[in-house]
């Protein structure tokens, strides 16, 4: 059986999450392949909301074993908060596998992250604040601390040690902050390590099996491709891959094994932090989208930029993570507007480009060139199959198909799990 990956196609919040539980009903492993705790991944079900950071929203289906692969970085604190909270409501977490090669966020990237966005002013990122670039760059530099580390003291106490050594110099000589105590973070994650022993498997060997076995696993993507380090809006990106190619780097499964890269885009966008956004609407509009669709923050609450559906952009993520289908989400929340634009092109100092500009630089002076629909009236959370959906908004799907360079196969017409039209 082949491995699926469903990835964000804009700058995150596309609706992910809701996607990911919809096909939970017939995956056997759900893995989060990147990313951390900044992720916010929302799913309602009947009238219960859940909202998970670290964990794969497979959790909350029965019959799936929900993976967290070695491309994701763990706070093990917030990851119990987050196993507690649901084993309160019912949800049972002891499936979960942790993969051994994960990396672990320490309390010092988290001060580190919190610490240098504010001397950064108004060049900030706009960061979650969960210690999320510096424990990758850690990573990076081979001085990272990994989930196998737990499970031997003494080389946890090392690292420990010999990671503070310098961090605390950091924070105190470079930031005049507090530095931390090694022997309080090893008692602490050492505590951690306790409780998490049982999840810690080798999982790229055991979803290498799996497949073998002819067992359906999802890639359940954070953020979005907009926010990949590598092919993002840099410096103004998370620290990991969210795109496709990242789902392999992430799991351990190799690309020949993955047959479906589905693409989540909202029927708008949305980005959260800083960086450029060319359809960013500033105005009574902008604020009446948030207002609409509900668009805060996750994980921080914090007000999320709004604008209107960039078609360049889709094309991008399309080609960059070779999408095969998209979920057009959030279709819903455009009812009661009388036009809808959607960015063609840019205009780069009176140049048209059909792709995203090469340099940052022009990215930022890029002006949308718009294409205006006719919007539609009526409410369609109701809405059970295509043709329940009024001709313009039929007509609106349609135009974004033709312009984003793959098909869409399903539709969201409302955050509830049965609000979904699967058209393909
Ligand atoms: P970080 O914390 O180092 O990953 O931040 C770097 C940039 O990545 C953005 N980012 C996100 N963008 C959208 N959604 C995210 N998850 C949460 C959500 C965000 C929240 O689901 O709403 O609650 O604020 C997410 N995580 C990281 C971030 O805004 C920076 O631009
Ligand atoms: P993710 O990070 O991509 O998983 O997305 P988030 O959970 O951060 O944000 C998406 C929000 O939109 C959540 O509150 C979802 O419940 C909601 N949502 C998802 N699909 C739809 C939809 O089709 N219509 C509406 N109105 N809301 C949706
Ligand atoms: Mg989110």
């Amino acid at each position: 059986m082949p491995a699926v990956v469903l990835v964000g196609a804009q700058w995150g919040d596309e609706g992910k999450g809701k996607a990911t539980d919809i096909l939970g009903g017939v995956v056997d492993y759900v893995v989060r392949y990147q990313g951390g705790n900044n992720a916010g991944h929302t799913v309602v079900i009947g009238d219960q909301k859940y909202a998970l950071h670290l964990l794969p929203t497979g959790v909350l289906s029965p019959n799936v074993t929900p993976v967290i692969g070695n491309g994701v970085v763990i706070d093990p604190g917030v990851l119990l908060g987050e196993i507690d909270g649901l084993a309160a409501r019912g949800i049972d977490c002891s499936r979960l596998l942790i993969s051994s090669n994960a990396h672990l966020i320490m309390p010092h990237h988290k001060a580190i992250d919190k610490v240098t966005e504010r001397y950064l002013g108004k060049a900030k990122i706009g960061t979650t604040g969960r210690g999320i670039g510096p424990a990758y760059g850690d990573k990076i530099y081979r001085m990272g601390i990994r989930v196998q580390d737990l499970l031997d003291p003494g080389i946890l106490q090392k690292k420990i040690e010999a990671a503070l050594n310098e961090k605390n110099q950091i924070l105190t000589k470079i930031y005049n902050r507090r530095g931390l105590d090694p022997a309080k973070v090893l008692e602490e994650y050492l505590g951690y390590a306790e409780r998490l022993r049982p999840h810690i498997a080798d999982t790229a060997l055991i979803l290498s099996k799996a497949l073998d076995d002819d067992k359906f696993v999802l890639l359940e993507g954070g953020q979005g491709t907009l926010l990949d380090i590598d092919h993002g809006t840099y410096p103004f990106v998370t620290s990991s891959s969210p795109t496709s190619g990242g789902a392999c780097a992430g799991s351990g499964i190799p690309p020949t094994r993955l047959n479906r890269v589905i693409g989540i885009v909202k029927a708008y966008t949305t980005r959260v932090g800083s960086g450029p956004f060319p359809t960013e609407l500033l105005d009574e509009t902008g604020e009446w989208l948030r207002r609409t669709g509900h668009e805060y923050g996750t994980t921080t609450g914090r007000n999320r930029r709004c604008g209107w559906y960039d078609a360049v952009i889709a094309r991008y993520a399309a080609r960059i993570n070779g999408v095969t289908d998209f979920f057009l989400t959030k279709l819903d929340v455009l009812s009661g507007l009388e036009k809808i634009p959607v960015c063609v092109a840019y205009d780069v100092n009176g140049v048209r480009h059909d792709e995203i500009p090469m340099t940052q630089t022009d990215f930022h002076h890029a002006k949308p060139i718009y294409e205006e629909f006719p919007g539609w009236e009526e409410d369609i959370t109701s809405a059970k199959t295509l043709d329940d959906l009024p001709p313009n908004a039929q007509a609106y799907v349609k135009a974004l198909e033709d312009m984003s360079g793959a098909p869409i196969s399903a539709i969201g017409v409302g955050p509830g799990r049965t609000q979904t039209l699967q058209i393909r």
